[in-house]
């Protein structure tokens, strides 16, 4: 089939609003979050329905063309775009965005894949639940890409990763074919549970095209207050303090160093340092409960304690939901805020938790003596051991950053290995970091990535290029 017949037999399956070729209409299709990945395609097709899926999935099969199904376009490792060659189509979910049906009595909800999350979230919430997944991006990505990230977000201390959220999908298969697996079912013990598969599979393994979600109990009370610490140390030693005190109500933990502060309260509008004097790091904590619940009495005696061990230097409180949401501000921005400061290098890094204070302490002096002026952006989920260990170019000079990117890097994952860490713990390894993940996994564990991959996608047509180690895993660390 020829690119003409192939583009002309999905317009009579989706279309012709289902499927766009005009440079102008598939720009945003094509270039990442960031803007540092730029691809090109045949075409963006846009199906309105599993059905539409399927068939744009079986044309292009038959054309051999690479298919790259995509969401909200908000991840963050180049998953979601296609390589420069323009042969590859876009598949986005972004039409199919139906809240299909919510079940007070199972504590259900099932959706269709192009769903935003914060649409989700909005769902659960006129039924009395919660679906507690929550990002920075929650307004734009979708439950597809959730899934297919396996995201993390603020609440996993919690509630967990994606998931653990997740009861049952469907999803349009390699070869056109639908797997319907989209069970309510809380006990299913038969035989391998085929939608792990697709959970974290960044769309190299098919189209997940509806879910059935968990639902959790509403939790309209809140507590949040933003600390000030005088180490990583103390961050991690007040995780334990917290939970003894507010148990299962502890719902974030984050951290943030000194420099991101400065630079969201330089570029956010309206956000401002709440202490008088700066400190070297500041955690965020909230606990979220019932109606009944007395949190923020709960919060202010744990913090007192805190005080008292000499955990925490200062603490305020937020008086009210207004209160809280400029304290939420202050750690949502920073993505949106690293952006705008030039060159950066994302490091989405686990450690076991107790590790992370040798970790940051060791770092800094060694990447400043690989890129003096470097500037450290660190934060996190803490609580899960979870740092985004970011660097940002010394200011003005974005040509430094990038050539010292290679061995700041290859410095910051020989460090999180040496300590028994993982270089992805929530964003995946998309294109970005597919050579570095490959690198640092056994043989055997590439092998039986790439059997998986051969099973379920024999002639590599589904996202190629991506997750999925090449055939001899490069050793040389490029992002
Ligand atoms: P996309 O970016 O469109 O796609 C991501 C991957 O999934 C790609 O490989 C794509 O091919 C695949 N995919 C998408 N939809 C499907 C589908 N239906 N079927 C099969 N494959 C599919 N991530 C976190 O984990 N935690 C955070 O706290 C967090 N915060 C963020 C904050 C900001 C400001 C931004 C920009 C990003 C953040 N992210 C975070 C990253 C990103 O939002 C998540 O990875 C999210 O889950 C991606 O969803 P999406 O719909 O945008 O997916
Ligand atoms: C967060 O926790 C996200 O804010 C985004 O995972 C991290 O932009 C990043 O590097
Ligand atoms: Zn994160």
């Amino acid at each position: 089939m020829t690119t003409t017949e192939l583009l002309d037999q999905l317009r009579a399956n989706l279309g012709d609003d289902g499927v766009l070729t005009e440079p102008g209409d598939v720009a945003p299709y094509v270039a990442d979050w960031t803007g540092a990945l730029v691809g090109a395609t045949t075409a963006v097709v846009r199906p309105a329905n599993t059905d539409g899926v399927a068939a744009a999935v079986r044309l292009c099969g038959e054309a051999g063309v690479a298919v790259v199904p995509q969401g909200g376009n908000t991840g963050l490792v180049g998953g979601a775009v296609p390589d420069a060659s323009g042969t590859q189509v876009v598949l986005s979910l972004g039409r199919m965005r139906r809240i299909r049906y919510v079940d007070p009595v199972a504590d259900t909800i099932t959706v269709e894949a192009g769903a935003v999350l914060h649409a989700v979230q909005a769902a659960a919430t006129a039924a009395g639940r919660l679906f507690p997944l929550s990002l920075g991006s929650e307004g734009s990505c979708t439950i597809g890409g959730n899934i297919s990230t396996n995201a993390g977000g603020t609440a996993v201390l919690r509630y967990g990763m994606m998931r653990d959220l997740v009861l049952g999908l469907e999803v349009v298969l390699p070869d056109g074919q639908v797997w319907e697996g989209l069970r309510p079912l809380r006990k299913d013990n038969t035989g391998y549970d085929l939608k792990q598969l697709f959970i974290g599979a960044e769309g190299t393994l098919g189209v997940v095209t509806a879910a059935v979600l968990r639902l959790l109990p509403a939790t309209p009370r809140r507590a949040t207050a933003l600390v000030a610490l005088p180490s990583v140390d103390s961050a991690v030693r007040l995780l334990p303090v917290l939970r003894e005190r507010a148990g299962g109500r502890l719902t974030a933990w984050e951290l943030l160093n000194r420099q991101t502060l400065e630079l969201v309260v330089a570029h956010v509008p309206g956000a401002r340092d709440p202490f008088r004097t700066p400190h070297n790091w500041y955690g965020l904590v909230e606990l979220a409960g019932s109606a009944d619940d007395e949190l923020d009495t709960l919060l202010e005696s744990a913090l007192g304690a805190a005080v008292a061990a000499d955990l925490v230097l200062e603490a305020v409180v937020a008086s009210g939901p207004t209160q809280r949401r400029s304290l939420w501000a202050l750690r949502e921005g920073i993505s949106e805020v690293q952006k705008v400061e030039g060159a950066s290098i994302k490091h989405d890094v686990t450690l076991p938790i107790a590790a992370l204070p040798k970790f940051v302490a060791q770092m800094a002096p060694r990447l400043d003596s690989v890129l003096p002026g470097l500037r450290l952006v660190t934060y996190g989920h803490v609580g899960d051991g979870n740092l985004h260990y970011n660097l940002s170019a010394p200011v003005s000079d974005d040509a430094a950053l990038h050539a010292a990117a290679p061995e700041l890097t290859r410095s910051v994952y020989d460090a999180v290995t040496g300590a028994g860490g993982s270089i992805s713990a929530e964003h995946g390894i998309g294109v970005l970091k597919r050579d570095a993940a490959a690198a640092l996994k056994s043989e055997v564990e590439n092998e039986l990535m790439r059997a998986v991959k051969r099973a379920l996608d024999p002639r590599g047509l589904m996202n190629p290029g991506k997750v999925v180690p090449p055939d001899s895993a490069s050793l040389l660390v490029t992002d």
